[in-house]
């Protein structure tokens, strides 16, 4: 098979990137990558050489093209890893698509008010709507580790799909000091202590910030 290449955003602000980076490194798949820097006067430019959508992350491997985080997840789920990317049971799986789905898809208020920036460590304003998803976020976490967490320490006891989906939400909620159940936080820092996690932190660290605008956090004291 021909190694594929993934076409991310920076490490500190791509939220979908590290989904499938993750992914890739977790079940350790060789990959070339090329790193656009997201919100740069050439972004679109640059981004529009490989991604139909004009967003990142894109997955090329032969001749063909995957765009969208979940969709490219689905591919090398099914591609290099004979499907060993989700639970097995049919249960577990069925509520880990949903999970993965609802991760991907909803949440818009907490993704515009809390975005994925790795540098940050401040305490967000929550809208009441952003309060609201938080809340849900932490009931995912908190019944998937519940009910399904047995035989490890993540989501769905085994690392899956679900659990790159949720990475980045992960960063955001610790960075910004959500308040949430201790199950969901024990599981947000063994995820985070993650050593690909960890790995993609240090580097986020190294990059140099773009300035950002309608961003409202204050600064821890
Ligand atoms: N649904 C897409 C969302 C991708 C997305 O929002 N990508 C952002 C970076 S994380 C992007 O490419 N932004 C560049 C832009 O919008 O100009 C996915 O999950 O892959």
């Amino acid at each position: 098979m021909s190694k594929p290449k993934l076409i991310s955003g920076d490490r500190n602000y791509s939220s979908s990137s590290l989904r499938v980076w993750l992914l890739l490194n977790e079940f350790e798949i060789t990959f070339d990558e090329t790193i656009i820097k997201l919100f740069q006067s050439d972004s679109v430019e640059k981004i529009a050489m490989f991604s139909p959508s004009l967003q990142l992350p894109v997955f090329i491997h032969d001749s063909i093209k995957v765009w969208d985080s979940l969709a490219i997840c689905e591919y090398i789920n099914e591609t290099f890893l004979e499907s060993r990317a989700w639970p097995q049971h049919a249960r577990k799986k069925a509520v880990a698509r949903s999970i993965a789905n609802e991760l991907h898809a909803d949440f818009q208020h907490f993704k515009k008010d809390w975005p994925m920036n790795c540098q940050l460590k401040a305490r967000m304003k929550n809208s009441s709507s952003t309060e609201k998803e938080i809340g849900r976020l932490d009931a995912i976490i908190y019944c998937c580790r519940n009910n399904f967490g047995d035989g490890g320490i993540y989501l769905f006891g085994q690392f899956s799909i679900a659990d790159c989906m949720l990475a980045p939400i992960a960063v955001a909620l610790n960075a910004y000091g959500a308040n949430l159940s201790l199950l969901s936080k024990k599981y947000i820092q063994a995820l985070l202590s993650n050593p690909n996690i960890e790995w993609w932190l240090e580097q986020a660290e190294k990059e140099v910030e773009t300035e950002l605008q309608n961003i409202n956090w204050e600064k821890f004291a």
